[in-house]
């Protein structure tokens, strides 16, 4: 028997971005296991991706390329053979082509977040073509928007300095299930005497082992960040000199922390002024005392109406208490801007002819029903879905589906599994997984370069997305020479080595070490520095009242509660939160049987009070339903939940529930603040005993 370790690295959409060594007997995978030598993977993996030979080797793998020979989302196909799948895609889109090439429109996301598997080949395929951009809003932009306005880029506190905090607020995130390398972090700095508190509507997994859990009401994150503003400037805890050197408008901020009163504060967000207070005095008066103290924001907060502006205020409070001097204080949103990724080599949007309209892939359910129109431009007539499951995960999915039916759309799908999207497709393609493609990975939550070798050869006739592209460029009579470039190639480029913090990239050596950490300082601005027009920390931002915003921070409540719509909480009167599952990623996982028999079934916890009111006891079957639509879970009768609200675990296959369809039933396409994402944990719902 030969036997070999592979390097690898985990593919999803997680901030940790695992290193991967893959035990390879026989050229059959047997084993993947977190590498004990990398730092914040520290040899330890999520339960999801150590069962990972069990997705790769699922009986479900789609090994062979279809075509659709029933309805469109029935499911039913028949096998063809890959010349006969890409001479009919590229028939199809020709001949939208011929008529104008902006009906043509890409779908992915994260499935992988690799840069060569993910919008490389793709990308340059698309470009050359000429078809509509995608506008990737799904997750993180709302916040990305705000922390950019306030700190300039996606730059903050590395995960490996968090164990030195002596405070950590855990803002609107469930690290146990999503960020578990960072919880490792934070467990060591409790053990070293931090404390630790979670700002959650949610008693999630995570808030039950902090010290301390403030269940504020969903989407009033901006509120309360003020309300801290207030009482650290009203209390002289705030740190002048860092102030005055390094921030912008602090005199302006001063003022509109003023208005928010602890009382008010605590009105708002539907918690106590003693909690408004103590939070702002824990952080204020360690940081004045030279101890750093940090925050992990993450993305449960951005998901309302406000969510750019709550990440936008929370950005704020580091520069205000001078945090930002200590390695261990300061901010993690992301880590992202801190790679230096090369994405016009890898992309090329020099290939793109002419300017074309852009769609926003957080709205698709209206996108696919929109009629043509000067405004909105070609009716869409073509489709192409690679490293995303839309019809389970985008909002409001009763358009969504409906949308995909349409007969006159031609739809392709590029999956490892019949996904709900997939049984929408035309023609379904079977594509590698990361244990069958070479990658290279930037990450949002440490400072690794990663590389992905191969461990085994494809499963069946499963190709990488790159080569579905390189093949259906050369059937399109796209010649240019980047079209035949290899994956090797490709991640070659990935990383501009020219930048100071990867002037050590070289991927022929990555490839053999697995992974390499970027140049970067211990803690980024402990001298000033930020990335906004004015290198400071912008309390006050000439760039947001140039896009329309208040310039200052601000609190804009949610587009649907009891406060601020109550004409529509009489009738749906329970907000409605989907987060992360721990045992799924986003829809991936969802049919690997181990994993979903840990889940059980979808599931609702809501407030003995709010169940009581409803007749619904523990296990009884409910129905979720407002203007959008409705699904089914069970009930789960619990005060994790806060009352008035309702929390439906996240995000499952439509096909695995008794009805068909998941939370994103009732979500809604409206879109943030800023950077166009959506409103997921916006919503207003009733519940009823079925
Ligand atoms: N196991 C697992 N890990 C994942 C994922 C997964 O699906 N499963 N998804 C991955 C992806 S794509 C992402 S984007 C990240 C997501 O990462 P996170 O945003 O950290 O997601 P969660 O861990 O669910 O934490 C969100 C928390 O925010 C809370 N929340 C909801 N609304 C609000 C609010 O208005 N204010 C505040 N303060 N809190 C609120 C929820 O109750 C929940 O506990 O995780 C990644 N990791
Ligand atoms: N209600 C509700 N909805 C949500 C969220 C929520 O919290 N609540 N979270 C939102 C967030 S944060 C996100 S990021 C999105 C996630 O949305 P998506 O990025 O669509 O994530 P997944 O659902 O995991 O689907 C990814 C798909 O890509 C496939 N895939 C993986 N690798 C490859 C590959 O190499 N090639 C190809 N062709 N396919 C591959 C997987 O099999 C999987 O089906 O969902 C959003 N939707
Ligand atoms: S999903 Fe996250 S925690 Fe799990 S192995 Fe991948 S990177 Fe690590
Ligand atoms: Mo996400």
């Amino acid at each position: 028997m030969t036997t070999s370790i592979v390097r690898a690295t985990c593919p999803h959409d997680c901030p940790d971005t695992c290193a991967l060594l893959v035990t390879v007997e026989d050229g059959v995978a047997t084993q993947v296991r977190g590498d004990p030598d990398h730092p914040t993977t520290a040899g330890v993996l999520c339960t999801k991706v150590s069962r990972y030979t069990e997705r790769t080797y699922h009986a479900d793998r789609l090994l062979h390329p279809m075509k659709r020979v029933g309805r469109k989302g029935e499911g039913r196909f028949e096998r063809i053979s890959w010349d006969e799948a890409l001479d009919t895609i590229a028939a199809r889109l020709k001949d939208v082509a011929a008529r104008d090439a902006e009906a043509i429109v890409p779908y992915s996301y994260a499935g992988t977040m690799g840069l060569v598997q993910g919008e490389s080949m793709a990308a340059r395929f698309f470009n050359k073509l000429g078809a509509s951009l995608l506008d990737r809003t799904i997750c993180a932009s709302a916040g990305a928007a705000g922390y950019k306005y306030t700190v300039g880029a996606r730059i903050g506190t590395d995960v490996e300095q968090f164990q030195n905090a002596k405070l950590i607020l855990i803002w609107g995130g469930n690290p146990i299930a999503s960020n578990l390398h960072f919880w490792m972090r934070a467990q060591e700095a409790k053990r070293r005497g931090a404390k630790l508190i979670a700002i959650d509507p949610y008693r999630s997994l995570t808030a039950e082992k902090c010290h301390q859990h403030i269940a504020l009401l969903p989407g009033t994150d901006a509120a309360l960040a003020l309300g801290m503003m207030h009482v650290l400037i009203r209390d002289n805890l705030v740190d002048e000199d860092y102030i005055a050197r390094h921030t912008l408008g602090y005199e302006a901020l001063k003022e509109r922390a003023a208005e928010w009163t602890p009382q008010r504060t605590a009105d708002t967000c539907g918690i106590s002024v003693a909690e408004v207070e103590q939070l702002a005095r824990d952080y204020g008066s360690l940081a004045s005392q030279g101890e750093p103290v940090a925050i992990r924001v993450n993305y449960g907060l951005q998901r309302v109406r406000g969510g750019g502006m709550a990440v936008r205020n929370i950005a704020c409070l580091p520069a205000l208490v001078g945090a930002w001097r200590y390695a261990a204080g300061g901010v993690q949103l992301s880590a992202s801007d801190t790679f230096p990724k090369n994405g016009a080599a890898l992309q090329r949007p020099d290939l793109l002819g002419k300017p074309v309209r852009t769609i926003n892939m957080s709205t698709i359910g209206d996108a696919l029903l929109q009629e043509a129109s000067p405004e909105f431009g070609p009716k869409i007539e073509a489709l192409i879905v690679y490293n995303s499951n839309p019809v389970a995960v985008a909002p409001e999915s009763p358009k969504v589906a409906q949308g995909f039916a349409r007969e006159d759309l031609f739809t392709v799908v590029l999956e490892h599994f019949q996904t709900d999207t997939a049984d929408y497709a035309d023609i379904l393609l079977p594509a590698t997984t990361q244990l069958e493609h070479t990658d290279i990975h930037a990450t949002y939550g440490h400072l690794y370069m990663m590389a992905n070798n191969p461990a085994i050869a494809p499963l069946g006739e499963a190709k990488p997305n790159t080569e579905v592209f390189r093949l259906l460029a050369q059937r399109m009579g796209f010649d240019d020479p980047c079209f035949r470039e290899s994956d090797d190639e490709l991640a070659a480029q990935a990383f501009n080595s020219k930048d100071a913090r990867a002037i050590h990239f070289d991927w022929d050596s990555l490839k053999r070490k697995g992974w390499q950490k970027l140049n970067a300082a211990d803690a980024p601005f402990a001298q000033g520095g930020f990335a906004t027009p004015s290198g400071k920390c912008e309390f006050y931002s000439e760039r947001m009242k140039a896009d329309g915003l208040d310039p200052l921070p601000t609190y804009i409540p949610p587009y649907e509660s009891r406060v601020s719509n109550p004409e529509l909480a009489k009738r749906y009167p329970l907000a409605m939160i989907s987060p992360p599952a721990r045992n799924f990623l986003n829809s991936t996982f969802v049919n690997v049987q181990s994993l979903r028999d840990t889940e059980g079934e979808p599931h609702l916890d809501m407030h003995p009070i709010d169940a009581a009111q409803r007749g619904i006891d523990d296990g009884n079957q409910v129905r979720i339903f407002n203007d959008r639509g409705s699904f089914v879970a069970k009930a789960r009768v619990t005060d994790k939940a806060r009352e008035g609200l309702v929390v439906g675990l996240s995000i499952w296959w439509r096909k695995f529930a008794a009805d068909g369809k998941n939370a994103n039933e009732v979500t809604s396409q409206r879109l943030t603040d800023m950077g166009n994402a959506p409103t997921f944990y916006d919503v207003l719902v009733q519940v009823q005993k079925v």
